[in-house]
């Protein structure tokens, strides 16, 4: 017997309020939804069209194991999906040797100043997975700009306007100083430099130490940036993904203005805490309603299926008011 998904979570439920509330008809798409064979779907970069119209672009597993991106989209943003009967945007690795082991991961930015949407995903090439950037109109032609972050870097997404006249990217360059969040800016979005790290990983016992990554793409508020990134826990058993918060500064977004400590939102209910990758909650997009605080945000769960939660910036704002700092913290590596 299946339980309902509200019902699913309680076992496991932690008496911290909810500041993400999981749709109760959860998981909204799986590989049952796909007009073709597939192995699973998950993590999808999410915008809302002209016409109102929620554009999901998801990542989908085939049965080698590699990943390509489809595109499904619906007018109410939960059911009614209308999923493109072929591949979107498949690895093109011929042109581009970097996606020789598939796509994954995109990420969505409208930039009003180019009137496109910037699609950045990890390409997975020989060397590791790197970051690629295309550019679309209509998710049905794409101008592919190739890798603009080499390996290892991967959870990257474009601002959707310039900062002191250059472009800026978010992303997750493993280092030998670890996995930290970084931002690079570029006059053109194909020459990348000034590399800054942003947030870095907590050490020790943390939720989120030794490896983080942006999430959905930042969202403009009027107090800032807000920024959900995923913290992964090692544990004996597997990793474990959960999603912090942080803000940082609208016109220098290097700074980091107030970070949560906990996570805000971890696997709980079964399609989270089960499947291909126990244990996963990673959202790559996000909506706004049109009362321009209610966010639906779209997730991948356990790498099988896309769930949907909604919350309230203003309450994510309240809670990092509450919650956050802005010292040192930000810069937990020598706490
Ligand atoms: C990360 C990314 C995600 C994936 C997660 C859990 O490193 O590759 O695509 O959902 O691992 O497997």
């Amino acid at each position: 017997m299946t339980l309902p998904a509200e019902q699913q979570v309680s076992l496991l439920s932690t008496r911290f309020e909810p500041l993400l509330h999981r749709h109760p008809t959860n998981p909204i798409l799986t590989s049952r939804d796909w007009p073709y064979p597939i192995n699973s779907v998950f993590n999808a970069g999410a915008t809302r069209l002209e016409d109102g119209t929620t554009l999901l672009l998801c990542r989908v597993e085939d049965r080698r194991g590699l990943s390509h991106l489809s595109a499904a989209r619906s007018r109410n943003g939960v059911d009614g999906w209308q999923i493109d009967s072929e591949p979107t945007l498949t690895p093109d690795p011929k042109n581009y040797p970097e996606e020789i082991w598939g796509i994954e991961d995109p990420r969505i930015t409208f930039v009003p100043e180019l009137q496109q949407y910037v699609v950045t995903y990890t390409s997975y090439s020989r060397g590791g997975p790197g970051v690629s950037l295309a550019l679309t109109k209509d998710f049905r032609s794409f101008e592919r700009y190739g890798v603009i972050m080499s390996p290892d870097d991967k959870d990257s997404s474009l601002l959707p306007r310039r900062i002191d006249g250059c472009w800026a990217l978010i992303h997750r360059p493993m280092t030998t100083l670890g996995s930290h969040m970084w931002i690079s800016y570029s006059p053109d979005l194909r020459y990348w430099g000034r590399h800054r790290l942003m947030l870095e990983a907590r050490r020790g016992a943390w939720w989120d130490a030794n490896k983080i990554g942006l999430s959905p793409p930042p969202i403009e508020t009027s107090r800032g940036w807000l920024v959900f990134y995923h913290g992964v826990r090692h544990t004996p058993s597997g990793c474990l993904y959960r999603l912090g918060l942080a803000l940082f500064e609208l016109d220098n977004p290097e700074k980091c203005l107030l970070r949560g400590d906990s996570w805000i939102f971890g696997p709980e209910a079964e399609y989270e805490r089960h499947g291909d990758v126990d244990d996963v909650v990673f959202p790559c997009g996000y909506t706004m309603d049109a009362d321009g605080d209610m966010l639906n945000i779209y997730y991948g769960a356990a790498d099988c299926a896309i769930a949907l939660a909604r919350a309230s910036v203003r309450s994510l704002l309240e809670w990092l008011d509450a919650n956050g700092s802005c010292d040192r913290r930000q810069r937990a590596g020598d706490l």
